[in-house]
């Protein structure tokens, strides 16, 4: 049985990974590590620790905790640690950057000291789930190899990169098996509903107009979470030591026509519902340094883990209105007042 330490695991992507590897890695035991931040929510994770009794565990703690996250290390002797926690939402970094340098660049020198005190042999492996934000904007062509030099826009994405670089100072100064993976914009269940996707079905679901930054021109690159997690097992498993990979779907779409693509689907899923409403598109002030596109080029990663993403845009993102329909509980259950009070801030001038 393989111990291994997974972060941010109360998270989007996070407990979609925790579901997904108990599923499908047999041989591995999870213990969970979370803050239980504004975007951490133990529902999530429900009926894991039934359905998983000796292959999982919660902890909550904050990955800053030197004290704590050494005496886990020391009771627990993983196996490897998978790093999601972070402070993730890039508007966020815009109005509040301090807790993005304290989560994203402290946090993870906390957790690189005690793997290089408690990794003694070279097996045990610190993987950091990175983002393509590091690598900055691109114009209309070309994509993001993990050659690109990084040059990141936002105070996220530069903590980001940070992180980044300590994870490769810790390989070359002190030989920590270290692996990192850059993936593009992912989308699935669980997502905070702050980020793009469930952020517009919760404001269409409501009857609020839905605020595009700027010309609605910017371009993302879409993954379904599953196959980012995939990708995560493969570069865990399979990833050379030191190496940088990206993953993704080859998969753009400008915003605005992903935001009409989500109100087609909300109005083809909704057609029996009286109360549902056309939504109406609001073009907002942009994002400051609003990065103008995102392109990844997954091709090391295909060749060099097998790394394949299977779930097509079309599927992905029906099973996704689906999934934030049919649990309108999950998502009115977090708009709590921390949520308001961002909202009412990022989108006061959008009236
Ligand atoms: P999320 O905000 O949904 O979840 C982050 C999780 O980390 C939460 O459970 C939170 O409680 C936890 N956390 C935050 N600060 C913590 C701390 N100090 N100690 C312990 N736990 C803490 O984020 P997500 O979208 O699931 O992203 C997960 C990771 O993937 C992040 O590292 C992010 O940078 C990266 N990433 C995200 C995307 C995306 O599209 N969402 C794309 C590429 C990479
Ligand atoms: O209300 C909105 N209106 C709008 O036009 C919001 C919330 C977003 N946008 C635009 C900004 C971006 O161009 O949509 C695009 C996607 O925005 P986000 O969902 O905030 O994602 P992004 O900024 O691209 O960052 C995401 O992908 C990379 C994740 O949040 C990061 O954690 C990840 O690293």
């Amino acid at each position: 049985m393989k111990n291994i330490l997974v972060t941010g695991g109360a998270g989007f992507i996070g407990s979609n990974f925790v579901r997904r590897s108990l599923k499908l890695k047999k041989d591995w035991r999870i213990v969970v590590l979370d803050a239980l931040t504004y975007a951490g929510n133990l529902e999530n994770l429900n009926g894991l620790e039934d359905e998983y009794k000796d292959r999982y565990s919660f902890n909550k703690l904050d990955i800053k905790d030197k004290e704590g996250v050494f005496k886990l290390f020391e009771r627990e002797n993983f196996d490897g640690v998978i790093n999601f926690a972070a402070e993730s939402h890039v508007d966020r970094s815009i109005l509040g950057p301090l807790i993005f340098v304290e989560t994203n660049v402290l946090g993870t020198v906390n957790l690189l000291e005690a793997s290089r005190k408690y990794f003694k042999d070279g097996e045990k492996r610190f993987l950091q789930i990175s983002t393509d934000e590091v690598y900055g904007a691109l114009g209309e062509d070309g994509s993001f190899t993990e050659e690109t030099k990084v040059d990141p826009s936002s105070p996220y994405s530069a903590s980001k990169t940070s992180a980044d670089l300590f994870v490769l100072a810790y390989t070359r100064t002190y030989g920590l098996n270290v692996v990192i993976t850059r993936c593009c914009n992912n989308y699935g269940p669980y997502q905070f509903p702050e980020k793009l996707i469930p952020f517009m079905i919760k404001r269409a679901l409501d009857n609020e107009p839905l605020p595009v930054y700027g010309d609605g021109r910017n371009v993302r690159d879409w993954i379904y979470v599953d196959d980012h997690n995939d990708g995560t097992i493969l570069a865990f498993e399979k990833g050379k030591i030191g190496e940088v990979y990206n993953l993704g779907a080859r998969c753009e779409k400008r915003n605005i026509d992903l935001v009409k693509i989500i109100i087609e689907k909300l109005k083809n899923n909704l057609k029996d519902r009286k109360d549902f409403k056309e939504p109406q598109i609001n073009f907002v002030k942009d994002r400051p340094g609003h990065d103008f596109r995102y392109s990844i080029d997954p091709s090391k990663a295909e060749r060099e883990l097998g790394f394949k993403a299977k779930v097509s845009f079309e599927e992905g993102i029906e099973k996704t209105i689906k999934w934030y329909i049919e649990n309108e509980g999950w998502w009115r259950r977090i708009i709590s007042g921390e949520y308001l009070e961002y909202v009412k801030k990022q989108y006061e001038d959008a009236k």
